[in-house]
């Protein structure tokens, strides 16, 4: 649900996520609230009662658009900086869904009164963007790569790797040696005991060092 649908066709049909609507395994659409204005002028926004600068979105314009789509089984789902903040779970289980409205805010926000028709507010981190797109996409890409079939095999394998909770493991590609520098000897040794052992430390040291704080959940 956004007022610029243009925003999310060039994220939504690319690469992973355009493989994977081709297979039929997920697809999408843009709603306009726009397209449901009442107003002569297809306007959807207007200044906030007590004063102040900025404008608000209209409820009811967002509210018929989210009608429009919404369908038994339907999770709607506000993008804000005041939501409960999105992680790997969140998606996980996002993706057990069978359709999911992402409602996009602009402005200083929305109508207050159009809160009690999302089931969920979600924030992807603590700073503020111009709009809710960017943050839908960051949802729908995280969600769509969890559906079975969406990733290959070794996507998936390496996938499940982070889902320990760990950063992943250094990776080396040719060539051995660049601007002076070698690929760790254990990968070339063949001993994929060894090399997957020598993956669980790196990783380990390296989650450590840049993230210790989800060591501690790991544990
Ligand atoms: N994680 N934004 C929402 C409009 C807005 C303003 C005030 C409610 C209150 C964001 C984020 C985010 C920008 C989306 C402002 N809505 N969304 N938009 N960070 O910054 O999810």
């Amino acid at each position: 649900m956004t007022l610029f649908p243009d925003m999310l066709a060039p994220v939504m049909n690319a690469s992973i996520l355009g493989r994977a609507q081709k297979a039929g395994l997920l697809s999408w659409g843009a709603v306009n609230p726009r397209d449901f204005s009442e107003d002569k002028h297809r306007k959807v926004d207007d200044r906030p009662f007590g004063g102040g600068p900025g404008m608000v979105m209209m409820a009811e314009p967002l509210a018929e658009a989210i009608d429009s789509v919404k369908k038994r089984g339907s999770r709607v789902i506000f993008l804000s900086p005041q939501g409960e903040r999105f992680d790997d779970a969140k998606a996980s289980s996002l993706a057990k869904k069978k359709h999911l409205v992402l409602v996009c805010g602009h402005y200083e926000g929305v109508d207050e009164r159009i809160m009690t028709s999302f089931d969920e507010e979600v924030s992807i981190g603590d700073y503020v963007l111009t709009g809710g797109e960017l943050p839908a996409l960051v949802v729908a890409d995280a969600v769509a790569r969890k559906l079975p079939g969406v990733l290959k095999k070794e996507e998936a394998a390496a996938a499940e790797s982070f889902a320990t909770g760990l950063l992943d493991f250094p990776q080396y590609t040719r060539p051995r040696v660049w601007r002076g520098r070698e690929v760790p000897e254990v990968l070339f040794s063949g001993d994929h005991g060894r090399i997957a052992e020598w993956r669980r430390r790196a990783a380990r040291s390296a989650t450590r060092r840049k993230r210790p704080d989800l060591l501690e959940r790991a544990n």
